[in-house]
């Protein structure tokens, strides 16, 4: 694969930069092909890629995030698709069910890689398939596309296995470099908020505004949130990243009007970090944003799919029989009415694990790195 030219050795011509343009365009769908075609019978199969196309393709997908806004907006028809953790084989299973792009189109809420050990195939197929087709594949950040986080649970490893010291060096840090421009949430149909965890208690203090227009509260947001960004140990970006919504509810004691009320944010204790939203909390941000609901990733579902505070709150999760231990189908959904009034969110699509046998388990899994943050 042919690398970029660097600016100061190219006279950029037009007709140079509309040829070197089509290389690209050549060698980005041949590595697409290669990389939808890879053999699924076996678990021992990788894409052989090397660390030029890697960094290739994390330069050219900065290139092009640097272009986006931090909240992407969006429309339907559209496949929403959350964690994947490395399960390239599912991955594909999904295209084939639903569509390749840009037949089909996708935003993807994050947690490309770790878990599984095809991260790589994911996370590279995924960003040659946004810059082919940057009208039908969008990918918003999830907290494993993070340093700390890709360093411990499987990305690393995985790269340290595949290539040289020096190389995995280098295209590590391309990938942490791509991670640091990836968008944070999308808004679907003007009526849908989409990120990888959830909301922030951030979005009660200035510069938002929880009676402000949705366009006062798109500019807060981007004034808050400057990349190249690597999430803080709090703060509203490591929320949108890392926050679930509180599956019960916490009842606390306000001592000026001496009364037990529901509390809307509560600490996070197994995450150690971020903060359990209450369903006051979701209305009251959805209000800011002009929405009717929030679908976001992060946590590991049953049925692929988890609906909750009062059907305001879509959990999906797209890694069906996630680390090779559970036996979760894996859900995507499907947007397919545009209509501002529907309460609904569309379609899932559920798919159940593949059967493997345990010897094929070891290829496909780091079962050593399964404890830490889930999802
Ligand atoms: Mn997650």
């Amino acid at each position: 694969m042919s690398k970029p030219k660097d600016s100061k050795q190219s006279d950029t011509g037009s007709t140079d930069t509309a040829v070197q343009r089509s290389i690209f365009e050549a060698d980005l769908k041949q590595l697409a092909l290669r990389l939808m075609s890879m053999n699924t019978s076996s678990s021992h199969n990788h894409v052989q890629l090397s660390s030029a196309e890697c960094l290739t393709v994390c330069h050219l997908a900065v290139e092009s995030m640097k272009t986006r806004d931090i909240c992407l907006m969006l429309q339907s028809p559209l496949n929403v698709v959350a964690d994947i953790h490395g399960q390239f084989h599912d991955l594909l299973r999904i295209f084939d069910s639903l569509g390749k792009p840009p037949d089909s189109k996708y935003l993807f809420l994050g947690d490309y890689v770790d878990r599984g050990k095809f991260s790589l195939e994911v996370i590279m197929l995924l960003f040659v398939q946004m810059l082919m087709h940057p009208n039908s594949v969008f990918l918003l950040r999830g907290n494993h596309e993070t340093a700390s986080v890709c360093c411990r649970y499987g990305f690393r490893a995985e790269i340290q296995q595949r290539f040289s010291k020096i190389q995995a060096n280098q295209v590590l840090s391309g990938f942490i470099r791509a991670f640091h421009w990836m968008p944070l949430c999308a808004i679907v149909d003007g009526r849908i908020i989409c990120c990888h965890g959830g909301l922030s208690p951030s979005m009660m203090l200035k510069p938002f505004d929880t009676n402000g227009s949705r366009q006062l509260n798109l500019n807060a947001l981007s004034s808050q949130l400057h990349r190249p960004l690597e999430p803080k140990r709090s703060g509203l970006a490591m929320d949108l990243l890392w926050a679930d919504p509180n599956p019960g509810s916490t009842m606390v004691y306000f001592s000026n009007s001496n009364e037990m009320k529901e509390a809307k944010w509560v600490h996070s204790a197994r995450r150690q970090c971020s903060f359990l939203f209450s369903g006051a909390a979701l209305q009251q941000v959805l209000r800011m944003f002009r929405v009717k609901l929030l679908v976001r990733g992060h946590q590991m579902a049953q049925a692929g799919f988890r609906v909750s505070l009062d059907r305001r709150c879509i959990t999906l999760f797209s890694a069906p029989g996630y680390c090779g231990i559970q036996t979760n189908s894996g859900g995507v959904l499907q947007i397919i009415q545009s209509s501002k009034e529907a309460r609904e969110a569309g379609t899932f699509f559920v798919m159940k694990p593949t059967k493997w046998e345990q010897s094929d388990l070891e290829q496909l899994f780091w079962t050593d790195m399964t404890e830490g943050p889930g999802g």
